[in-house]
């Protein structure tokens, strides 16, 4: 075997790692997981392939794999209270594809939250594969920012799509899947939740689930369920008892398909091939780890967070949407510091605090350099964080907003935002 370091990357490797200790993580959808899932993450399992799933490889050798795999879908089984999951999906987005293609067919009609409004690439976006290979059609919030479930429910009978996406990246309130599985079905329309971003907090109870309500659930498990960069797809379907409306949705005469499989098989052999199990591996650990209740804990601590920091943005003078949050994000307009997204983010990253430009809603600004920002608290959250940590980062936030152009006020900013870091180490063990 060749033993020889290629000294840059792994410098570079370092160097990331330094960044991430000693600024401040506010990227909504980003957190620091485990030591033991990122040793999972590194390990030998990278190996080995294992394309099909367990007990049916189309390799041998997967005695240890195939055990794995079943720990990752138990654990995700009992933490959302479903009857099937697949811990395959490469990622958020192939996660969402595996659903188009298990239910749909080219050309169907689609619906989902707008990108500029707070959803996905994915869920219908004009140049993302959902909104080419779909007729796509697209809600928006209501003009405060919030989801507008009159206008869906109008939406949904008049243009009758066969499957509706929702769920959201830039959302800061409690999305309702009951009442939304009511309009979906209501139409006949498979009902999907993408919960990528409050993953996290559904499995600590402290968002309500759309298990029970939703046909196909799609999350993420790097965010705020804090697992590696990987993916998984749940559903609740009785695997020995067909729907009809399956049948009818694929175009398929005979009542022998449903979800779980339709599922399944989109994922391999539809669109993958071996999964990775080194992510699965992680997968299953950061899943151990949410039975825990120091999860519990930390993600009702990501609210508290959260709702701290809107009320001190609020007090300063900033215009928070929708006026709050209820989950682990907040988005931010920030024009009233004469100010735009790019502007904030770039002074922002220079003083050592990361966050993302976001539109706002019915942003009269360009997506390039939209008005707002996206600010979240999960990442901090993990590092221990509190509410008192939250009021001191807001005051920095507010004062690189209104200084942004000066250099020394940005500098300034910058060592408290280390001295703070220097007290919440992210790792022990760690070194690259
Ligand atoms: N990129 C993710 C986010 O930041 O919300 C969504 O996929």
């Amino acid at each position: 075997m060749i033993n020889k370091l290629d000294k840059i990357i792994f410098e570079l490797t370092q160097k990331e790692l330094i960044r991430q200790q000693d600024g401040l993580e506010m990227i909504a959808s980003e957190n620091y997981t485990s030591e033991n899932v990122l040793k999972l993450m590194g390990s030998i399992l990278t190996n080995k392939y294992s394309e099909g799933y367990p007990g049916k490889r189309y390799y041998g050798g997967n005695e240890y794999i195939d055990q794995i795999e079943n720990i990752a879908k138990n654990y995700a089984k009992k933490i959302f209270g479903v009857t099937h999951i697949n811990v395959q999906p490469y990622s958020g987005s192939p996660a969402n594809q595996a659903v188009y293609f298990a239910l749909c067919q080219p050309g169907d009609k689609v619906m989902g939250m707008n990108l500029l409004f707070g959803g996905h690439l994915t869920h219908g976006w004009k140049v993302n594969f959902s909104g080419k290979f779909y007729e796509s059609i697209q809600y928006t919030t209501d003009k405060d920012g919030f989801l507008d479930y009159d206008a869906i429910e109008s939406m949904v009978k008049t243009e009758k799509p066969k499957l509706i996406f929702v769920g959201a990246t830039a959302y800061s309130r409690i999305i309702d899947f009951e009442k939304l599985a009511q309009i979906a079905h209501s139409e006949n329309a498979f009902l999907v939740a993408d919960i990528a971003h409050i993953a996290g907090l559904v499995a600590a109870g402290v968002h309500p689930s759309p298990v029970g309500h939703a046909d196909v659930i799609t999350t993420t498990t790097h965010k705020t369920l804090r697992g590696p960069r990987g993916a998984m797809i749940l559903c609740s379907g009785d695997e020995s008892n067909p729907t009809k409306k399956v049948d009818d949705a694929i175009g398929w005469s005979e009542s022998k398909h449903n979800i779980p499989s339709l599922i399944d098989r989109a994922v391999f052999p539809g669109l993958q091939g071996g999964p990775h199990n080194h992510t699965t591996a992680g997968i299953a650990q950061a899943l151990y780890e949410v039975q825990s209740d120091e999860f519990v804990e930390y993600a009702k601590q990501i609210i508290k967070n959260a709702q701290t920091l809107a009320n001190e943005f609020m007090n300063s003078g900033l215009k928070v949407i929708t006026g709050g949050t209820d989950n682990h994000l907040i988005l931010i307009d920030v024009t009233p510091f004469d100010i735009t997204g790019s502007q904030a983010e770039h002074a922002l990253e220079l003083a050592g605090i990361t966050v993302n430009k976001n539109a706002v809603p019915f942003d009269t600004r360009s997506p390039f350099d939209p008005s707002g920002i996206r600010i979240g608290t999960p990442a901090l959250t993990t590092r221990g964080m509190k509410e008192n940590e939250m009021i001191l980062i807001s005051e920095m936030i507010v004062r690189i907003l209104k200084n942004h152009n000066n250099a020394e006020i940005i500098e300034k900013v910058k060592n408290e935002v280390k001295e703070l870091c220097d007290k919440f180490p992210i790792y022990k063990d760690i070194i690259y």
